[in-house]
């Protein structure tokens, strides 16, 4: 018998059940809005041994990873049928993507693989790259998936090897098992990613926000989050984009932003997460802020407080793509209380815990940016004044 074998095996076990069944624990200091939990809730460790490895001893005597796993992170999030659930963006060390469903019983540890990964269907056109899901429950009872699908780019110059187009695929599901792949998203741009379904019908129609670029990488004289409307989900065209949310000079958002998960609705509007981007002389980062919309008109922002909401910190600064915070999946459950479930560094996937309360308090009343330094310091002098001016009231008070 190869005992080698089987010892590797139990000890690999033992390994991946203590990562399992180890709890999470939320973070003492936090900001008022939000708290972060301590550990990664998703790694490529959480990926089953039985996706990585051949266990059969006389195939694999040695124990070898076969399939290796590189990262988990980007995930689609959705409360159903009573669970936490997360589409994955699982990437092999062959540095492709696909995904796969986890599931947790209360939203922040626990979480576990379904047996298989999502196999998705492809159209005429096969994708060479999948990413980044939006799962979204419309009001017109499917589950709706919509994903990064990149091809090389056919009119790339001879030897390069990167151009690519990026655009918008979409399948729908009931079970999240069977997946229907329908035909990608047209839209005037030449490039898109992180784009989004709105849950609710608008004027009858599917409502999508969008984020036009000119280039793979630039957003060129596009970006910005657009929005616009198609009358057919099976064959989506949006015509016209409307912009949202603009990119803004000297900003966190400068370089390119892009929606995050489908909104919250609010009774003060539809709560946004998004991404904002900036480059550095240390490459790009990533930051997420949020925004409310207009609960009649989608298209018309009427909160969006200053500066990043969330910043990658610690351990999460440092993966594949440093200095990335990345979300497209939240759930706001029926207590609300949200759970924000965030990627970091583009290697693994977190979750920070708010509310409905807490968010729209953070959104209405944080100062929105006054790009500029003065307008800053404007915003911080009015409200030092108050505390200075309600602490004398006090003092005044218990004098007396
Ligand atoms: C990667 C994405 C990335 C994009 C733009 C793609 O090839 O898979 O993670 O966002 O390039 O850099
Ligand atoms: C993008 C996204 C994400 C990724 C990020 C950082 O443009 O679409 O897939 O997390 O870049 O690499």
């Amino acid at each position: 018998m190869n005992t080698y074998f089987f010892e590797r095996l139990e000890s690999l076990k033992k390994q991946y059940t203590d990562l399992l069944q180890s709890e999470n624990e939320p973070v003492a200091a936090n900001n008022g809005v939000y708290t972060r939990y301590q550990y990664p809730i998703l790694t490529a460790q959480h990926t089953p041994l039985f996706w990585r490895y051949d266990l059969n001893e006389k195939t694999n005597p040695f124990l070898i990873e076969r399939f290796g796993i590189n990262a988990a992170f980007n995930a689609g999030a959705i409360k159903w049928r009573g669970k936490y659930i997360l589409i994955v963006r699982v990437e092999g060390i062959d540095r492709k993507s696909f995904f796969a469903v986890a599931e947790s019983p209360n939203g922040v540890d626990h979480f576990r693989f379904w047996d298989y990964p999502v196999v998705m269907p492809e159209t005429d056109e096969p994708d060479t790259n999948i990413y980044d899901m939006r799962i979204i429950q419309h009001e017109d009872g499917w589950l709706y998936g919509l994903f990064c699908t990149e091809r090389k780019d056919p009119d790339a110059p001879l030897g390069d090897q990167t151009s690519a187009i990026a655009q918008c695929g979409i399948a729908r599901t009931k079970d999240l098992l069977h997946w229907e792949r329908l035909d990608d998203l047209k839209t005037p741009s030449p490039q898109q990613r992180n784009v989004v379904l709105h849950p609710e019908f608008v004027k009858g129609q599917y409502a999508f926000y969008t984020r036009p670029q000119d280039s793979f990488l630039e957003a060129g004289k596009g970006g910005g989050i657009g929005f616009g409307l198609s009358s057919s989900i099976e064959h989506a065209v949006v015509g016209k984009e409307w912009i949202v949310d603009e990119k803004a000079y000297h900003t966190v958002y400068e370089l390119k932003n892009g929606l995050g998960p489908a909104p919250l609705k609010t009774k003060h509007g539809w709560l946004h997460l998004a991404h904002g981007v900036r480059n550095t002389a240390a490459g790009l980062r990533y930051v997420l802020y949020l925004f409310m919309t207009d609960l009649e008109d989608l298209t018309r922002v009427i909160y969006k407080p200053g500066g990043y909401f969330l910043a990658p910190e610690g351990e999460e600064r440092i993966g594949d793509v440093s200095n990335v915070v990345f979300s497209n999946g939240w759930i706001a459950d029926d207590d609300g209380t949200v759970y924000l479930y965030y990627a970091s560094s583009d290697t693994r996937m977190h979750v920070a815990v708010s509310s409905i309360d807490r968010l729209i308090d953070y959104v209405m009343n944080n100062p929105a940016d006054g790009f500029s330094s003065a307008q800053s310091l404007n915003t911080l002098t009015a409200i030092i004044k108050k505390n200075k001016s309600y602490e004398a009231a006090r003092v005044a008070e218990t004098k007396r």
